[in-house]
């Protein structure tokens, strides 16, 4: 039968490939995002947001923080994971069940069964902020997929190949996304364009981006 009220439904998670091995699962984070925010509160105030330096010395426009055994830094001495947070020498936040049980089963859906994250990098970007076009290529083991959720103000996704000057492709992350990718496109280049200003119900003029990986 036609359904000719599904516009009227509360939306559902959907499924779309960005490329082969990457995944998008829109909206598969909506059920938990009370708590996935609490954690990234609670993280944050043991181990709080701060601008990190590139190796160049550059301040990254983008605030981070870790939670799990291993969390990613960069500094003047370069890019790395280490297990202590080096702004308080404590060790980084223990990675909150609900966040664990999320990721490994987006992973799950996504083709990837089995994955198990050591580390959990927080991003927190106000307007203005953006990622410029990286690879994530610090983990020990590209086997392993990476797997990102995206909470409050949208952000202009840039996905592209295995070379920085490959074509990219724009997608838009919404609150609730996930994103897993693995395989083919474990390295490809990507990156977030400026956020603009908005206003969301759940988190302000803020847009978080935790990542999940398998550092070691
Ligand atoms: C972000 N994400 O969405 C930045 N990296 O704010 C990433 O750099 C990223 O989303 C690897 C895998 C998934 C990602
Ligand atoms: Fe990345």
């Amino acid at each position: 039968m036609d359904d000719l009220f599904a516009e009227m439904k509360s939306p559902e998670p959907s499924r779309q490939e960005l490329a082969e091995g990457a995944v998008l699962l829109r909206q598969r984070a909506l059920d938990v995002e009370d708590k996935l925010l609490d954690g990234v509160r609670q993280i944050s105030h043991r181990a709080p947001f701060r601008k990190m330096l590139t190796p160049g010395g550059f301040s990254m426009s983008v605030a981070m923080t870790n939670c799990g055994r291993a969390g990613w830094v960069t500094d003047r001495r370069g890019y790395r994971y280490q297990e202590n947070d080096p702004e308080t020498g404590q060790p980084w936040p223990d990675m909150p069940d609900v966040f664990r049980e999320l990721a490994e089963q987006a992973a799950a859906e996504a083709g990837y069964e089995g994955f198990s994250p050591d580390a959990c990098l927080i991003n927190r970007y106000e307007p203005g902020a953006r990622m410029s076009l990286h690879q994530d290529r610090d983990e020990k083991d590209f086997q392993n997929p990476i797997v990102s959720i995206s909470l409050g103000l949208p952000a202009t996704f840039q996905f592209g190949g295995l070379k920085r000057t490959d074509a990219v492709k724009k997608y838009l992350l919404e609150h609730g996304d996930i994103v897993v990718w693995g395989g083919a496109s474990r390295l490809f280049y990507h990156g977030v364009l400026t956020l603009k200003e908005g206003n969301h119900p759940k988190t302000g003029n803020v847009r978080y981006n935790l990542t999940f990986r398998k550092a070691y």
